[in-house]
């Protein structure tokens, strides 16, 4: 299993590839090229100057997280195929580089969501949290809280030119179920998964986050079964997944371990990312430091799933906490995901010397 930190590269991120270097057992760099909108090709050449930069300070690109869906795609429009020829050769090109993972996600507008980016701990560090009741009515209201909270950072799906678009988009999305968003997956996969195949490139869905449907959108991976659907709708090991734990927990109603273990046991689990929650009422949370006792999952259970069935993919902690007065960007500062790759880290190693 290979420990890595995601980065958003030197202009979208506050940390430093140096600093990176610093955390140990960490040789993996998250990587993407932040500034590319959705639907465009990556150039080689633009692919190749972030790989070598991050060589260069000794660190690895493996995983490149994310190449986003275009909503086109997403929505079964005909123009979709021009966005699909696009990701097509991005997916080549990436391989090119030696990439060996892509996560994307197939969520519709709204990437992951929360309603507060500076939920006071009674430590005083911060955190993100989730509030339903803020997810039902008008999201212009979500999005101009999100953006003044955000200490000037673009924010991970929160990128201004899609927002720009948010009545469009929500018009778009009327009247389209979760069977045709189901479909429109199948079909981005069907046209990708074979050339995955041909690159040695494995796909890695994350799933929707929060776990449940918001402003009325369709959401189709939030479940086991949902899963299931997904890896069973091209049956290959280059259609795998993404089990970003908190995410997963964060619909009361998953297994989260039962979910980890059932999906890497059948090889299609790429990569992973470890978070933990804390419900504040049935389906709204905060997000906590990764310790077991501090949230609602055991990440010793599911470090203990992971090495006891040989994982070999990737793991990166989730979102942190803001601790000791870091100002970065929310739930991607250095310091608690730096605590989190030492206690994954100490997990696993406590784990393998067990066995
Ligand atoms: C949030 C992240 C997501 C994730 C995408 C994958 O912090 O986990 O933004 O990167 O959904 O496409």
């Amino acid at each position: 299993m290979k420990l890595s930190f995601r980065w958003f590269g030197e202009d979208g991120d506050s940390i430093k590839l140096e600093q990176i270097r610093q955390i140990p057992g960490v040789k993996q760099v998250v990587a993407t090229l932040y500034q590319i909108p959705a639907g465009k090709e990556w150039p080689l050449d633009d692919i190749l100057k972030l790989k070598h930069k991050i060589n260069r300070s000794g660190l690895e690109m493996d995983v490149i997280e994310s190449v986003n869906v275009h909503e086109d795609i997403k929505l079964g429009l005909p123009s979709r195929e021009k966005y699909i020829e696009n990701y097509q050769r991005t997916i080549c090109h990436l391989a090119q580089a030696g990439v060996k993972v892509i996560c994307y996600n197939f969520m519709p507008i709204f990437d992951w969501t929360r309603t507060t980016l500076d939920y006071r701990l009674p430590d005083g560090s911060t955190s993100l949290a989730f509030d339903r009741n803020l997810v039902e009515g008008n999201p212009e209201d979500l999005i101009a809280k999100i953006e003044k909270g955000s200490n000037g950072f673009i924010i991970p799906g929160w990128e201004p030119e899609r927002l720009a678009k948010i009545r469009e988009l929500l018009g778009e999305y009327q009247g389209l179920g979760s069977e045709d968003l189901a479909s429109n997956l199948k079909y981005f996969l069907q046209q990708i998964v074979p050339i995955c195949e041909e690159v040695g490139i494995k796909m890695a869905i994350h799933p929707d986050d929060p776990a449940q449907n918001i402003f009325n959108l369709p959401r189709i991976c939030k479940s086991a079964e949902d899963l299931e659907r997904i890896v069973s709708m091209v049956d290959s090991p280059a259609n795998s997944l993404t089990v970003c734990c908190g995410s997963l927990a964060s619909n009361p109603n998953n297994n989260v371990p039962q979910i980890l273990e059932k999906f890497v046991k059948k090889n299609r689990v790429a990569f992973v990312h470890a978070r933990n929650i804390r419900f504040t009422s049935k389906f709204n949370f905060y997000e906590t430091s990764h310790l077991s006792k501090d949230g609602e999952l055991d990440m010793y259970e599911l470090m203990k799933i992971l090495v006891d069935n040989n994982f070999n993919g990737y793991i990166r902690p989730d979102h942190g906490r803001a601790i000791w007065d870091e100002k970065g960007m929310p739930g991607y500062g250095l310091y608690d995901r730096a605590l989190a790759e030492e206690y994954l880290y100490g997990l696993i190693e406590a784990i393998e010397k067990s066995r």
